[in-house]
């Protein structure tokens, strides 16, 4: 595995690459060009820049969270069309810069959904929270407003302001997509970028829905080893894989996270790995990736990993935010150097007690 840390890149992280460079074993950052519009192609000079950006400071680009995918192309409008193509001249600019893994997710309207970015721990950390609850209660334009007051001034990657005046509207456009007609737009997306992939041996990484449930009865798709599994088949290519996102999948505590690792061998492109405490199954928050912190065993997901194999990019995902940090919630430096080193520790313990 190559050990990375996400990063927004200068204009928008209070993160710098010269203090990701510093953690120990982090080699490359998980980054995107953010002022891209989905369904438009990214220019190669953008690409360009952004690569040497990262490489003047002694690091590499692993990978690219996200490229987004449309509305267009999640519902099927005619317009879809015309996005793919611009996804596939994206591929193909990023294949020519030699980026080779892409992640991006198929939830309409919503990335994410979080009820609180800083619930307090009794330690005085604070922490990205959901309370079921909470979302029952309100509408989901409201949700945009807490997310806005409660983000330290940062535009939260899904979140745009933009796509908030467009929510009554976005929810119309979705009216007649099922999880069945979802799963139908996702795989007539993946046929049609398949053959750039792998002329250009790019892996797509699908990230899990998070929560893996609808949430504001909007469709949800990519949910649990059942659902992974058919879309696996659906467009049965190498190149078709997912992010293995702990947090996400974690959400639904009937998905078995070390079991559905091993069912993905070798179509685990990428890795986020995280630890969530519950306090009911419907209320949980992001602790520190500690096991003992939290209810994930952070050692049987690592060693499930190990076991089948797998070489691509993994970073720590959410952080708490501690030690007085002001930062995107959840992406705060400190936390997630702690995240990256304790999950490197694990690595290296369940690499060498193999090998004697
Ligand atoms: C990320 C997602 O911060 C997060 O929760 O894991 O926003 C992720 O980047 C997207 O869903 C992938 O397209
Ligand atoms: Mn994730």
């Amino acid at each position: 595995m190559q050990m990375t840390l996400r990063w927004f890149g200068s204009k928008h992280d209070s993160v710098t690459l010269e203090q990701i460079r510093q953690v120990p074993g982090v080699k490359g950052v998980i980054t995107t060009l953010y002022d891209t519009v989905p369904g438009e192609a990214w220019e190669l000079e953008d690409i360009r820049a952004l690569k040497r950006e990262v490489e003047a400071a002694g690091l590499k680009i692993a990978g690219i969270e996200s490229v987004n995918i449309s509305d267009a192309i999640k519902i099927g409008s005619p317009e879809r069309e015309e996005h793919i193509d611009n996804y596939i001249k994206t591929l193909e600019r990023l294949g020519q810069e030699d980026i080779h893994m892409v992640c991006y997710n198929f939830m309409p309207v919503f990335d994410w959904t979080r009820t609180e970015l800083a619930r307090k721990r009794p330690d005085g950390s604070t922490v990205l929270a959901y309370n079921q609850a909470a979302i029952d209660a309100i509408k989901p334009e409201e949700m945009f407003d807490s997310i806005k007051n409660d983000s330290n001034g940062h535009v939260m990657p899904g979140w745009e302001p933009e796509r908030m005046a467009k929510i009554k509207e976005l929810f119309e456009m979705y009216k007649d997509v099922d999880n069945e007609k979802l799963f139908a737009n996702l795989k007539y997306f993946l046929e049609r970028i398949m053959p750039t992939c792998d002329k250009y041996d790019i892996n797509m990484a699908i990230h899990p829905d998070d929560p893996a449930w609808s949430v504001f009865g909007l469709p949800r798709i990519i949910i649990n080893k059942e659902n992974i599994l058919r879309m696996m088949k659906m467009v049965d290519n190498p190149h078709n894989g997912v992010t293995f996102c702990s947090g996400s999948y974690g959400t639904n505590l009937e998905n078995d996270l070390p079991d559905m690792i091993r069912s993905l061998k070798g179509r685990i492109h990428f890795a986020h790995v995280r630890n969530l405490k519950f306090n009911s199954p419907t209320d949980f928050e992001e602790s520190a990736h500690l096991s003992s912190d939290g209810t994930f065993d952070m050692y049987e997901i690592m060693k499930a990993l190990y076991d089948i194999g797998f070489d691509g990019p993994i970073r720590p995902d959410h952080g708490r935010m501690i030690w007085g940090e002001v930062a995107l919630p959840g992406y705060g430096l400190y936390d997630r150097a702690l995240g990256a080193t304790y999950l490197n520790g694990l690595w290296e313990a369940i690499e060498k007690s193999n090998k004697r």
